[in-house]
């Protein structure tokens, strides 16, 4: 089944010069770009993406990370895009969940600094594509 899934080069993946890696291995994996743009995003939108996160020990410093400079927001579409994406990504921890060959395992040490972002469910999808592309 064809879905879409909203995907973010994080501020740490577009400063390390990461985004054109990023995106060569979203397209060689068969996906397809339907949105893509370079944007600096202020509290309000970081705070209503990572609202799930909210009155974590880690949200703040979240926060303060995710709008610290420029990140790649973009819309990707396939067959089974949201899973096929976090597969891409790897774990959320880089090296304890991450294996090696992932776009974190690879590339990140981390668990703050894990380059990507992919929505993790149909329902974040829909609300995180509607938040971040509401004229898509
Ligand atoms: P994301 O939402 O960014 O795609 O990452 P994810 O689903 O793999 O992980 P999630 O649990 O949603 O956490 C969101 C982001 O918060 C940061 N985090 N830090 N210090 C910590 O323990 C911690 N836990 C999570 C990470 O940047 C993670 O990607
Ligand atoms: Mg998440």
């Amino acid at each position: 089944m064809t879905e879409r899934t909203l995907v973010l080069v994080k501020p740490d993946g577009v400063s390390r010069g990461l985004t054109g890696e990023v995106i060569s291995r979203i397209e060689r994996k068969g996906l397809k770009l339907v949105a893509l743009e370079l944007r600096t995003v202020d509290r309000a939108l970081a705070e209503q993406h990572y609202a799930e996160h909210d009155g974590r020990p880690f949200f703040e410093s979240l926060l303060e990370f995710i709008t610290s400079g420029p990140l790649v927001a973009a819309v990707v579409e396939g067959p089974r895009a949201i899973a096929a994406f976090r597969q891409l990504a790897g774990g959320t921890d880089p090296v304890e969940k991450a294996t090696p060959g992932t776009i974190r395992g690879d590339f990140a040490l981390e668990t703050q600094f894990n380059l990507v972002h992919g929505s993790d469910s149909t329902e974040s999808a829909a609300r995180e594509i509607k938040l971040w592309f509401p004229d898509l």
